[in-house]
This record gives structure tokens, sequence and C-alpha cells, in this order.
């Protein structure tokens, strides 16, 4: 096979970069080493910026986020008995839209056959090969046939796990890396929300979040030890201590029923740069990763391949290199801002195991400054909303 661009992974990344490319007229195919069926299966993100709503509008694959997704005007936050509500529209002029990421990679996957373009699921032992030449290729295995696609350039867009970033050779990587001391365990259900906002809350036990897909669908996470599995929380323990972190007012209004998914996500900030090699190009959590309390990954991820899209097409349209040569530090610039914003809500949010009676009174008084200085909560609505592409 052959193609102008090879992308690697069919998660939002990829799938948006496919559909954008054949918009302007880019042939490319995507190896994705999962079923479609698993990809639709995990249970992610949830709040779309203003650029990847207009990221997905350009794709074509808006038309059922703008009917059911939600719009949010403002977020509550909550820090043990101390309240502030930011207020997007009133600070920024802006909004959120609530849909799930499971949501955006259908309405992509649905999007693609209509573009002719090809999609290989379960595709093993992708391996990249001459990505240091105008001429580099892909292998694969597919029901245990082996076979070759030759390309211009490969995008990388197979998440942090994936074998893209693996392939640039390490003395040209330089990564930086924070883990965190706990994890965050979601819980699904097909309950009303307990607030038509979402709630970030901190309180002595850790962090809890109160999100939603829908009126009658809630997504909720609280944060847990890195050890605690899955196993260890039965539904009933998940909404007792729910209930038990919220505020009293706030804990009578829970609707609770059964669990549709539960999982833990471990915490970490990551960015590997530069974003190119040669011909390689790597988009979404490939190249960096954040932690969830900023709501930032998906929408980094739309951010990269927007710009990813722009480049291909300068160079296939107009001969230029400006785009791809510039597109590692383009993209740079707003994922260390992203980097920032989502540590700086983690650190404000979390209740840290080993931080002292000291530290514990500066993340007070922090909080705090959100009521205290108009500033402070308007450069929180500022970065929560997103910047530009
Ligand atoms: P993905 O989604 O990981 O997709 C990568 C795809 O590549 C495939 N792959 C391979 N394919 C072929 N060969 C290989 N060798 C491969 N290795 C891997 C994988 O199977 C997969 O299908 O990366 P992508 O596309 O860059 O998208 C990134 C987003 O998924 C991620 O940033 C967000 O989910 C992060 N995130 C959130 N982002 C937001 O913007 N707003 C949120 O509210 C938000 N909440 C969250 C989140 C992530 C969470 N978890 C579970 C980490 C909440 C949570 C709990
Ligand atoms: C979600 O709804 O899954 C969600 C919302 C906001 C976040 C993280 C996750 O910051």
């Amino acid at each position: 096979m052959k193609t102008q661009v090879a992308i690697i992974g069919a998660g939002p990344s990829g799938l948006l970069l496919g559909q954008l490319l054949y918009q302007n007229g880019i042939g490319n195919v995507i190896l994705e080493r999962k079923s479609g069926e698993y990809v639709l299966s995990r249970i992610r993100a949830g709040v779309l910026e203003h650029t990847t709503v207009q990221g997905l509008e350009k794709a074509g694959a808006a038309e059922r986020m703008h009917k059911e997704g939600l719009v949010y005007t403002g977020v509550e936050l909550l820090f043990n008995d101390q309240h502030v509500r930011i207020d997007f529209e009133k600070e920024v002029g802006k909004n959120v839209v609530v849909y799930g990421q499971t949501e955006v990679t259908r309405d992509l996957m649905d999007a693609r056959p209509a573009t002719g373009g090809v999609t290989v699921y379960e595709a093993d032992n992708v391996a990249l090969h001459d990505i240091d030449t105008a001429a580099p290729y892909v292998t694969y295995t597919k029901d245990g046939e082996a076979h070759r696609l030759d390309c211009g350039f490969i995008a990388g867009c197979d998440g942090f796990h994936g074998v893209s970033r693996q392939s640039i050779p390490a003395d040209v990587l330089k990564s930086y890396e924070r883990v965190y001391p706990f994890g965050w365990l979601g819980l699904l259900s097909d309950t009303p929300p307990v607030s038509d906002e979402l709630i970030y809350a901190k309180h002595d036990n850790g962090f809890v979040l109160c999100s939603q897909r829908s009126t009658t669908r809630s997504r909720y996470y609280l944060q847990v030890p890195l050890a605690d599995k899955v196993e260890d929380w039965s539904d009933e323990r998940f909404w007792a201590e729910l209930k038990n972190r919220l505020p009293a007012e706030t804990a009578v209004k829970l609707v609770t029923g059964p669990s549709l998914e539960k999982s833990i996500a471990p915490l970490r900030s990551f960015v590997s740069e530069p974003m190119r090699y040669k011909s390689l190009f790597l988009a979404g959590d490939a190249a960096h990763i954040v932690p969830p309390t900023g709501a930032k990954g998906l929408n980094l991820a739309a951010g990269d391949v927007q710009c990813l899209a722009d480049a291909f097409d300068d160079y296939y349209r107009n001969q230029s290199r400006a785009g791809i040569d510039g597109y590692s530090e383009r993209c740079l610039k707003r994922v260390w801002v992203a980097e920032r914003f989502s540590w700086y809500r983690t650190k404000l949010l979390h209740t840290f195991p080993d931080s002292d009676d000291f530290e514990r009174k500066m993340q007070e008084t922090e909080f705090n400054q959100l009521n205290l200085t108009e500033n402070a909560a308007k450069t929180l609505a500022e970065n929560y909303v997103g910047l530009p592409y």
C-alpha cells in the first residue's frame, strides 16, 4: 500500500487528523492496534474547548456534538468549606462543551467511511522504518499476514505507550516528567448529575470531581492511593465516600445507581521534546501527558493535529516546508502552558500524603486568592476554556 500520510493510532488524534487531511485532499491510512469496539470502550475525557469544537467542525464531525453536547458557562471549585464559582462568560466571554471522548471518537469513526480513507484495526507489530529519510514506511501484520505501507510522512498518534515516540533515537529526545502519588478512580452511571455544573472539590480525604455526559448520565472521580485496585471499590463504597467528600447540601442531592464502568487512572505530567524527528511527527498523548485536573489532554491532542493538518496542507498545496519545520515549536508553546495549568490545578485541589502544615496553609491561601483577586479568577477561566492552538 502507498499513501501520503501514514497515521499510527485511531484514538481522537489519529481519527481527527485523518478527517482534516481528507478535507484538504491529502491521502492517509490509519493503523490501529486494537479493535474499533475496544477503542470505543475507553471512557476518558469530557470537556471540549472552543478550538476542539472548531476542529470537529472543520472535520465535518460536529453535528451530533452541537445537538447533544452541554454548554457550560462556569465551574464550581470547593476547598474544604470554601467555595468559588468561576464564571467563564463573565471573565473571558467564552464557554466549554461537555461531550464525552467516546462520542467524539464514535462521530469521527462514523465520518471516515465517506472519505474512502482506510483504517486498519487490529494491526499488530506496527514498526516504523527509514524515518530519517523522505521515503519512510511502516510494516505491520494483520491476521498473521505481513504488510508494508509506503508514505511521505508518518504521524505518531499512538498515545503514551505507542511505538512512534520509541522509534526516535534516544539521544534526540529530552523528556520531562512528574508522577503524582495518587490516581483517579472514575465511575460512570445512568443517574442524573448532582449539579448542572462541573464541581471540582478538595477534601482532607482527597479530591472529588462531579462531571457528566448528559442530563441522565454522570461521571464521578475520587482521588485514591496508587496501590488501590478497582476491586477494592464496590459501588456502595464509592458512593459513600463521594457523599462523605461533598458538602452536605450537595451530598443529599446525589442520586446513586449501578456503575456502567469503573477504572483507575494514574496521574502524570510528561513532555517529550521535540515533537518532530525528520519524517515523523508526534501528536497528542504520544508526545505529552497532563493530569486530568485541567481537562486538557484531548484538547491538546486536537490542537496538535490541527497544526499538523495545516502544515501538511501548506506542504502539499504550496510546496512550503515552513509549517512542518515550525510544527514542534508551535505546539510546544501551547503544550507547556497547558502542562503548567494542569500541574497547578492538581497541586491546588488534591490532598498530598506527605505535605506539612505550612504547605497545606499555602494551598488554602492559593485557593482563597480566587475569591480575593479578580485577576486570579480571570487567569483560571482563560486557561480552562483554552488558548488558541
Ligand atoms: P489515545 O486516546 O491514547 O489513542 C492512541 C491510540 O493509539 C493506539 N496504539 C497503537 N496503534 C498501532 N500500533 C501501536 N503500536 C499502538 N500503540 C497504541 C491505541 O490503541 C489508541 O487507540 O491518544 P490520543 O489520540 O492522543 O488522545 C489523547 C486523549 O485520549 C487523552 O489526552 C485524554 O483522554 C485525556 N483526558 C482528558 N482530556 C481532556 O481534554 N479533557 C478531559 O476532561 C480529560 N479527562 C482524560 C480525562 C484522561 C483520563 N485517563 C483515563 C487518562 C480523564 C481521564 C480519567
Ligand atoms: C470527565 O468528564 O471525564 C472529566 C471532566 C473534567 C476533567 C476531567 C475529566 O477535568
